[in-house]
């Protein structure tokens, strides 16, 4: 939920007093996010138990064919540095994701593991909060398998994703519900062909039910965890140390 959806819900007559009981009801039900105190905290705490309590298993909309965006936007510019070049010059044989963690069996998987694994398309919108967004086709391995292959241990409660150092560490988060949701992608193709490096490429996270900056590009590491402290300044993604919120559903 957005920040304007958060002033809806205050607008609609929940005040400062609402908020916080609203926010202790969810601390009794596990629905605090990792940014639910400070400034913001009744409201982003409002927003995500809201979601979980109403719309859990809700699924992002999805798109005909004829409604794919002609000129998707890429937003910002691909790594840089060497290292990226080096790997996009032998078309990312070298590029692995790994899965990590708090799972019983790590893995590590190219390109091709991931198109060997079983696939899933989906036709949704990716909102930057910045306020375009464009429609796109998008092919991948659900997150959910491959957690489900790497077998979750208990305890655990986060999904954390980052591309590479090589681009200024960018990282994100989500929960397990998200995690594991069917439209929660790692893609590696789009609009039906190879995922261009302007959008991510080779491989990016798509989580269709959040903002844009949930889909981390360049995708290279996914770890699971029950604490966020340990990644960048414990905020659990770079788009938090920015200034916007951790749970970013739309
Ligand atoms: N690695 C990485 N991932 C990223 C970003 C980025 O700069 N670096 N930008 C995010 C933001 S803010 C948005 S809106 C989307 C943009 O996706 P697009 O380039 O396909 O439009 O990617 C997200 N993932
Ligand atoms: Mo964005």
């Amino acid at each position: 939920m957005s920040e304007l959806s958060r002033r809806k819900w205050i607008g609609a007559g929940i005040t400062a007093g609402g908020l916080a009981v609203a926010a202790k009801l969810a601390d009794r039900y596990g629905l605090v996010p990792p940014d639910g105190s400070g400034i913001y905290g009744p409201g982003a705490t409002l927003s995500y138990a809201a979601h979980r309590l109403i719309t859990s298993g809700a699924s992002a909309r999805e798109f005909r064919r004829e409604q794919i965006s002609k000129t998707p936007y890429p937003n910002g510019k691909p790594p840089m540095d060497d290292r990226f070049k080096g790997e996009e010059a032998t078309g990312f044989v070298n590029w692995q994701v790994t899965v990590g963690g708090m799972v019983e069996r790590p893995a590590s998987y190219s390109l091709g593991d991931l198109k060997a694994l079983a696939l899933r398309s989906q036709t949704t919108q990716l909102s930057c909060e910045e306020g375009w967004s464009y429609i796109a086709e998008w092919t991948g391995v659900p997150l959910g398998l491959l957690l489900e292959k790497a077998g979750v241990n208990s305890g655990a409660k986060f999904v954390v994703y980052s591309s590479p150092a090589i681009q200024r560490g960018r990282y994100d988060s989500i929960d397990l519900d998200e995690a594991l949701h069917p439209q929660t992608l790692v893609t590696y193709a789009m609009n039906g062909k190879d995922l261009p490096v302007g959008h991510g490429g080779p491989v990016r996270m798509r989580v269709p039910r959040q903002i844009g900056y949930k889909s981390i590009k360049f995708l290279s590491t996914i770890t699971v965890t029950d604490s966020l402290k340990g990644f960048g300044k414990g905020l659990g993604s770079s788009a938090v140390e920015a200034g916007y919120q951790w749970y970013a559903g739309i």
